[in-house]
């Protein structure tokens, strides 16, 4: 439930203390205004292993404390109130498989985030809380629709502060699978989020960092849902990722809404070359991503956003299956296809349910963005 960091940035706003730059928030929701283009991942698959020193944050931007490469991989530590060390990739990625090798922090109330997060707050999670060693959480948000926090499940995990697991996604427009060291743990199919309504369908950044959910100033119900209030005086608390990988499922330098939908199917990829520009989007006809074989190519003075589909989503289009991504560099060498155990048995809580519908502003300057989609 990272978006209770949200809750935590509105509650520190009011007591001016501007930590927890959070993981879940936008610079610009193209749901309200317009936004200059998403940088996007241009390749298929990236890799980061933080066990090889500094270099191996190159396409990270560190957007709170300081993460540093040490022999178990970045180190998220919070020494004192008011750390929350996150990195934040310096792309977007647009369906995809993310597998990232943590070891979650221990520590009462203490947070461990893997979160995806997209410009108009499209959210897909791992949480790993400290108070409890032998679960972790998965959720997920739809356009920032915070209005019921019942969206968790809490599958079993040996040991999670103690031991390094590897926690995945695969992420397609028909269905996100949420795999432990290769086992599937949670499936959820686009109609099953509100009719797609909230499912999350945009061009993401990972977001990685620690928190202190259990911080005595958050409210009643992000402590309870942390397991307790943190006792600072326990700290360090520390938490490692060993690597990142990611397997961008439509690779292109940039992802632009070209409404206000927010549907998947309203996303314009495209890649600059020196003869032009290349566009095309993701087809709402397949029951899977479909990478850029509709692009066309453009002149370089008439470049103009072509947008390929208007589809509109049909459930009745949608599979439910592993085999979610045929058209693309299959991801099943590294997660197992045959994996169909589902979260069914895991528990599902609406601790905090309390605190509804909270928005938050953005908290961070717009950045200047380095990348136009119209040149
Ligand atoms: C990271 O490394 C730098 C340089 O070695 C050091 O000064 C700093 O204290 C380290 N930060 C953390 C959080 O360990
Ligand atoms: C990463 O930081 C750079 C430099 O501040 C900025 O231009 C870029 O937009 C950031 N990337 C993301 C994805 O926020
Ligand atoms: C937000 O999600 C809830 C169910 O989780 C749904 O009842 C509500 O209509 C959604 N709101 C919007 C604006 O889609
Ligand atoms: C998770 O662990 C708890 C406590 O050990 C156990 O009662 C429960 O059955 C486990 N759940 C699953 C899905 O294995
Ligand atoms: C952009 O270029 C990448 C790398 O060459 C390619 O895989 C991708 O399909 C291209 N995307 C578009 C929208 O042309
Ligand atoms: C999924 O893939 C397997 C093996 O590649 C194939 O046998 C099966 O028919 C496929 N299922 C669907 C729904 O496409
Ligand atoms: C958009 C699309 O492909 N729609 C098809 C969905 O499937 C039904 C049959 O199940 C077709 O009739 C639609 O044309």
């Amino acid at each position: 439930m990272s978006s209770f960091t949200k809750l935590i940035v509105v509650a520190l706003a009011a007591v001016s203390v501007p930590f927890v730059s959070a993981q879940t928030y936008t610079n610009c929701n193209p749901l309200d205004e317009t936004c200059s283009a998403d940088s996007g991942l241009s390749k298929w698959s990236f890799y980061s292993d933080f066990t090889t020193g500094d270099s191996a944050f190159e396409d990270w931007n560190t957007t709170a404390g300081t993460v540093n490469s040490t022999s178990s991989g970045a180190a998220f530590v919070i020494n004192e109130k008011g750390d929350a060390p996150t990195i934040k990739s310096n792309f977007y990625f647009f369906f995809g498989y993310v597998e990232v090798k943590m070891k979650i922090a221990s520590g009462t109330g203490i947070i461990s985030s893997i979160v995806f997060e997209s410009d108009d707050l499209d959210e897909i999670d791992w949480e790993g809380i400290g108070t409890y060693n032998y679960e972790i959480e998965t959720n997920y948000f739809g356009k920032d629709n915070t209005t019921t926090y019942d969206r968790a499940t809490y599958p079993n995990v040996t040991t999670p502060a103690d031991t390094f697991h590897t926690y995945a996604v695969d992420w397609t427009s028909s269905q996100i699978e949420w795999f432990v060291d290769g086992v599937s743990v949670r499936t959820l199919a686009y109609e099953d989020a509100l009719d797609g309504k909230n499912f999350p369908q945009t061009p993401m950044t990972l977001r990685i960092g620690i928190w202190a959910g259990g911080d005595p100033d958050n409210g009643e119900g992000t402590i309870e849902w942390a397991g307790g209030e943190t006792d600072y005086s326990d700290a360090p608390f520390s938490m490692y990722v060993e690597s990142v990988k990611i397997i961008n499922y439509n690779p292109a330098d940039t992802y632009t809404y070209s409404d206000k939908t927010g549907d998947y199917t309203s996303i314009k990829l495209a890649n600059t070359t020196s003869s032009g520009t290349t566009t095309s989007s993701v087809s709402s006809l397949s029951s899977s991503t479909t990478s850029s074989s509709s692009g066309s190519s453009t002149g370089a003075s008439t470049a103009t956003s072509t947008a390929t589909s208007t589809g509109t989503i049909s459930s009745s289009n949608r599979t439910i299956s592993s085999n979610s991504t045929s058209s693309t560099p299959s991801p099943s060498s590294s997660t197992p296809s045959s994996s169909t155990s589902t979260a069914s048995s895991a528990s599902f809580t609406a601790a905090a349910a309390n605190v509804l519908g909270l928005t938050m502003n953005p908290v961070v300057a717009l950045p200047i963005a380095a990348l136009f989609f119209f040149l």
